[in-house]
């Protein structure tokens, strides 16, 4: 590999979906700026993901590195989902900065750049040591990194001793852009739940160091301008496509418009059984034709009888082109756990939401889509009911207020597909990460 630009080292996080856009993004600079070299350092499982689901061809200055997860020799899973993540924030930084010595050692090619997940607030340091400058790459929404970094506003402002029932309903409104946002929606670990816990502090601090972040500024203005007056860079950021394994596009040919509800809970959660079953139910009292997105077989069982009964009407698939599936005109609601890149790519679509937020940034971004930009509704009482789900289908698929959360959708599209347009502010963003990127010292 001949390489002259620079050395840019990406340290990436290796959870939910962080990896995967972060290499997307590596991956148009590696394009535009083919003499510079980018490490791509994350977890030896998340970098399989993660360069297994995108193109990789034709891309030879991008190199991924694994790093240490943490896990101690032997370590038998309990299957908690967040316990392999506790193993990689105890070992970091230690991680990253030993694996990323030994590979400027390997190249002999100093770093010029460090780009990270923002999540990586030690990267700050790392970069100020090294004297090149410190890109933050943040994956979810403006709300969220807003909260991260007025945590000790919030905290200072609400009294959090209180306990979360008792301030559930006040609103941030002493937050720029923040009045619809009400305590129940914090993500926890900012004013209740553990403060203490590794992923807790890692938030924390990064709300307290992050200098540069990406985001989509144009969904929310007042919220983006604050941001902006607080962070060197605020840029966007785009998403990979996926091929089309299970057959879901060709089943959605044959469906009539906006009558299928696809579902999926993202890349970490399924939801407990009782409301599996309960949507299972809405689903086939109201002969709602389906493509499930179903990741977890230990769980499956649980549908067993549904599934016999509904083979005609609906489509179960361990993995579904989500990018793809919400492009389709025969998907008329998206029922979704609120992640961030969700709730992106159903506004991209153009397909009603029906919430069922669960942890993180999940609640800031349920009540962003149903009370803010009104493109989607929460279940009743916030967990899957059967009438609370049917409740939600009627209004999302039958009635018009499910026709203007469509018509809603298209406003705020129309804003992102302006910043991608040749003079749009996405496209200048990508130009000035590309300038910071190339600019910097020199190997
Ligand atoms: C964490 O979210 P998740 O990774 O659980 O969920 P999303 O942000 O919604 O991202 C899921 C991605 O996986 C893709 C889908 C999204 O890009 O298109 N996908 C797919 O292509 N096919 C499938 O069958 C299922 C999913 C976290 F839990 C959230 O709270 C955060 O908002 C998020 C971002 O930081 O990370």
């Amino acid at each position: 590999m001949s390489v002259t630009g620079g050395h840019v080292a990406v340290f990436a996080f290796p959870f939910g979906t962080h990896a995967a856009p972060l290499l997307t993004l590596v991956q148009r600079l590696a394009a535009a700026a083919p003499n510079l070299r980018f490490s791509f350092f994350c977890s030896t499982q998340s970098n399989q993901k993660a360069f297994s689901r995108v193109k990789h061809e034709g891309f030879d200055n991008i190199k991924p590195y694994n790093v240490a997860d943490g896990v101690p020799e032997g370590h038998v899973f309990s299957g908690h989902p967040l316990e392999a993540m506790e193993f990689f924030l105890n070992a970091m930084p230690k991680n990253f900065k030993s694996r990323l010595e030994d590979v400027v050692e390997e190249t002999g090619l100093k770093v010029s750049c460090l780009l990270t997940d923002a999540f990586l607030w030690f990267s700050g340091d790392m970069a100020e040591e090294m004297g090149v400058p410190w890109v933050a790459f943040w994956t979810a929404g403006p709300c969220s990194i807003s909260i991260h970094i007025y945590t000790d506003v919030i905290r200072n402002t609400i009294q959090s001793t209180a306990g979360k029932a008792e301030n559930a309903d006040q609103t941030l409104n002493f937050l720029p852009g923040m009045a619809p946002i009400h305590v129940n929606d914090l993500p926890e670990g900012v004013l209740y739940g553990n403060l203490d816990s590794p992923f807790s502090r890692m938030l924390h601090n990064m709300g307290l160091t992050v200098e540069q972040a990406t985001t989509v500024e144009e969904i929310d203005p007042v919220i983006t301008d604050d941001l902006k007056s607080k962070m060197k860079k605020v840029l966007n950021h785009h998403h990979p496509s996926y091929s089309d394994e299970n057959g879901c596009i060709s089943w959605l040919d044959k469906c009539e418009t906006a009558s299928v509800a696809y579902l999926s809970f993202g890349t970490i959660l399924t939801p407990p059984p009782p409301e599996l079953l309960s949507l299972a139910e809405a689903l086939e009292e109201k002969g709602v034709p389906f493509i499930w997105s179903f990741r977890d077989n230990s769980k499956q069982h649980v549908l067993e009888g549904f599934l016999e009964r509904t083979r005609n009407l609906g489509k179960v698939v361990p993995w579904a082109p989500q990018l793809q599936v919400l492009q389709h005109p025969s998907v008329g609601v998206f029922i979704t756990h609120c992640g961030w890149n969700s709730v992106w790519e159903s506004i991209a679509g153009g397909v009603p939401m029906i919430c069922r937020p669960f942890f993180g940034d999940q609640k800031l971004n349920r009540r962003m889509v149903e009370d803010v930009w009104k493109i989607g509704v929460g279940v009743e009482g916030g967990i899957f009911t059967k009438c609370g789900t049917v409740t939600a289908l009627d209004l999302v698929l039958l009635n018009e207020k499910g026709k203007k959360m469509r018509e809603n959708t298209g406003g705020i599209k129309a804003n992102a597909v302006k910043a991608v347009g040749t003079n749009g502010s996405s496209t200048e963003n990508f130009e000035t990460l590309l300038e910071v990127v190339t600019t910097s010292k020199k190997t």
